[in-house]
């Protein structure tokens, strides 16, 4: 019954165990874990078109083999979340509907522009950098299908980001117009990379209630003090510099202070406003329509096989 179950649910949560698909959970923990793991699978695979803007131009067979690559393991990170969020109890059709009316946000990063080549470097070193210290603590996230899809999805990440650390390491030893180009791309998206962790910490409605069931494990202020932390070395190697003319290091905390941040921007993008945020829903519904065809032939093959097993 349901407090046996919730007294079980509670005693697996404190003990750092896991929540497998069957067991009990509260309502609010699987509507927030939908949203979440949903959110997540929409934004891998609107994430594929700001890249693939760059597969015909990439500037050689090998780097457009690379980017072909990882644009595919983006399709299979929102794959395997799908069939994640379908334990859940939610359809496959249903995520698709919400995501083509607008009803479910994806992240506000795959609303910029892709403008040049070093956008692919700036978006595998920052954005594939940002997704990594997001996801690496989901690993450990109380609901066993997604912190298991994680663990495979983090592992790509990396490879991810090192491809766009070297791209960006290419144009730095370039020309001085692929350096401007390499800065450029760089001071574009190293902004909207920081958003990727959410509002700040006292705007975050649901961070609280997260943290205590363990989906997430580090607040969304934690994650972007880290993801800086992190990036202030790489930037010195590869001789590029962040747009915040506040950003130092603060030996009391042992931590990098940051520039204020225009939180008003991510509401915006988060609203539906942001740079591309229209042709991104627009291609995406384009996609779905262009692939009616294979849903209704797959759909008559099953009713077919389905009768002859019938007969
Ligand atoms: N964009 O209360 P919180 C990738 C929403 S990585 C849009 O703090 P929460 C890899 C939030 O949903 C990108 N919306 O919410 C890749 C909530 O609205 P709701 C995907 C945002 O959930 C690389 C409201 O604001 N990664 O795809 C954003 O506790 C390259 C209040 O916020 C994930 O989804 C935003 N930036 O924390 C692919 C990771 N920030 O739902 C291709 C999993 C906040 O109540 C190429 N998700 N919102 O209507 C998470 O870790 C969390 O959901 C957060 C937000 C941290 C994003």
């Amino acid at each position: 019954d349901d407090a046996a179950g919730e007294a079980l649910f509670e005693e697996l949560i404190a003990a750092d165990s896991r929540i497998e698909p069957r067991d009990w959970m509260p309502d609010a923990y699987r509507r927030t874990l939908i949203r979440q793991m949903s959110q997540h699978a929409h934004s891998e695979i609107i994430g594929m078109q700001p890249e693939a803007n760059w597969i015909s131009r990439a500037p050689s067979l090998k780097r457009k083999a690379i980017l072909m690559a990882k644009v595919q393991d983006e399709a299979g990170h929102g794959l395997y979340l799908y069939s994640a969020t379908q334990t859940l109890g939610i359809t496959r059709d249903e995520m698709t509907e919400q995501l083509i009316t607008g009803a479910a946000k994806y992240s506000s990063i795959f609303n910029y522009p892709t403008l040049s080549w070093a956008d692919i470097g700036a978006i595998g070193w920052l954005v594939d950098g940002a997704a990594i210290c997001n996801q690496v603590p989901l690993c450990r996230c109380s609901y066993a299908p997604y912190g298991r899809a994680m663990v495979r999805i983090c592992k790509e990440e990396s490879f991810h980001q090192r491809q766009g650390f070297e791209i960006l390491l290419t144009l730095m030893r370039g020309t001085p117009e692929q350096q401007r180009m390499a800065q450029d791309a760089v001071n574009r998206w190293y902004w909207p990379s920081l958003m990727m962790f959410g509002p700040p910490d006292a705007d975050s409605p649901n961070s609280a209630r997260s943290m205590a069931w363990k989906i997430k494990r580090f607040s969304n202020d934690e994650l972007r003090q880290r993801f800086v932390g992190m990036l202030v070395p790489q930037a010195e190697a590869l001789g590029v510099t962040f747009p915040d003319p506040d950003l130092k290091w603060n030996d009391e905390r042992q931590a990098y202070d940051l520039g204020e941040i225009d939180w008003s921007e991510l509401q915006r993008v988060i609203a539906g406003d942001g740079p591309c945020n229209a042709q991104r829903l627009q291609r995406r519904r384009e996609a779905h329509e262009d692939g009616a065809w294979v849903r209704e032939a797959a759909a008559a093959y099953a009713e077919k096989r389905a009768q002859k097993a019938r007969a």
